[in-house]
């Protein structure tokens, strides 16, 4: 689909109205959200990191892209989001201290409320003790970690360390996520599970949960 090429193009050059343009067009066009999502957004980010990786870009590029990126998820959000009856449970989500990245991390969110969870988002740069202090007093089921960076995954592995301490491990489900994570980093830190993506962290939500 040529459209959903020039989006993923237009993010890469980190080029947001001609994104938010193209995106707004591609739903009256009636194409597929997910397709938009997946193939035109979600694919031009990983050419954005690939290239980065190579040194072909630099940060502001990468930088004019995310806000390409947000505009665009700001577009798609309430189709995401429809109807927004959460009641299958509560989810507190961030992504751990020292890291910025929260781009997958607010689409994760996006999900699981489309999917009827309620999501309590700390946003980024979250320290330890916040996921545990929030998913206390709100009484969350479930608390999600979101890292892109191998230098902060051992947050996660703190996070879930103080919950034992607090004694509210194993009460709780701890859910982890992004891309440099896998099921044994999961295993090895004693989470419930490794999600690679956003549906299927509602999936594995759904699971942990017994609902849906
Ligand atoms: Co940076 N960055 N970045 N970056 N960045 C990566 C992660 C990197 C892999 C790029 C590269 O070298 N190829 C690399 C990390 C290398 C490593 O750790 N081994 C990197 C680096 C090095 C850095 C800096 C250190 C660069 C510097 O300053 N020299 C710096 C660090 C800043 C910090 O965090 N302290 C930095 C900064 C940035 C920007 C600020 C410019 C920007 C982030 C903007 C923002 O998020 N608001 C940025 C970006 C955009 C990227 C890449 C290009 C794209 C990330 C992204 O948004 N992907 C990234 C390269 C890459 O990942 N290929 C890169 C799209 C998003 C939808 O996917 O986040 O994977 P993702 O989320 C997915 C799944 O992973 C999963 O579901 C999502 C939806 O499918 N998921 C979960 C994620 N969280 C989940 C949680 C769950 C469940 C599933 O449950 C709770």
């Amino acid at each position: 689909m040529d459209i959903i090429k020039e989006i993923s193009k237009n993010l890469e050059s980190g080029n947001t109205g001609e994104v938010v343009k193209l995106t707004e067009k591609a739903i009256s066009d009636h194409i597929d959200v997910k397709i938009i999502l997946n193939e035109g957004l979600i694919g031009g980010m990983s050419i954005v990191g690939e290239r980065f990786k190579n040194h072909e870009i630099f940060l502001p590029d990468v930088l004019l892209a995310a806000k390409a990126m947000n505009a665009a998820m700001d577009i798609l959000k309430p189709l995401l989001i429809k109807g927004d009856v959460p009641g299958l449970g509560k989810v507190v989500i961030g992504t751990v201290q020292g890291d910025l990245h929260d781009i997958g991390k607010n689409l994760v969110a996006i999900l699981l409320k489309g999917a009827g969870f309620e999501v309590i988002d700390l946003g980024k740069d979250v320290a330890p003790e916040k996921f545990l202090d929030v998913a206390e007093s709100e009484n969350a089921e479930v608390v999600g970690m979101s890292a892109l960076l191998t230098t902060t995954m051992p947050v996660m592995k703190t996070v879930i360390e103080r919950a034992k301490a607090r004694g509210f491990f194993g009460k709780k489900k701890f859910i982890i996520g992004g891309a440099p994570l896998s099921a044994d980093y999961a295993r090895e830190i004693g989470a419930d599970a490794y999600c690679y993506d956003g549906m299927n962290a509602v999936d594995t939500v759904k699971q942990l949960l017994k609902v849906g």
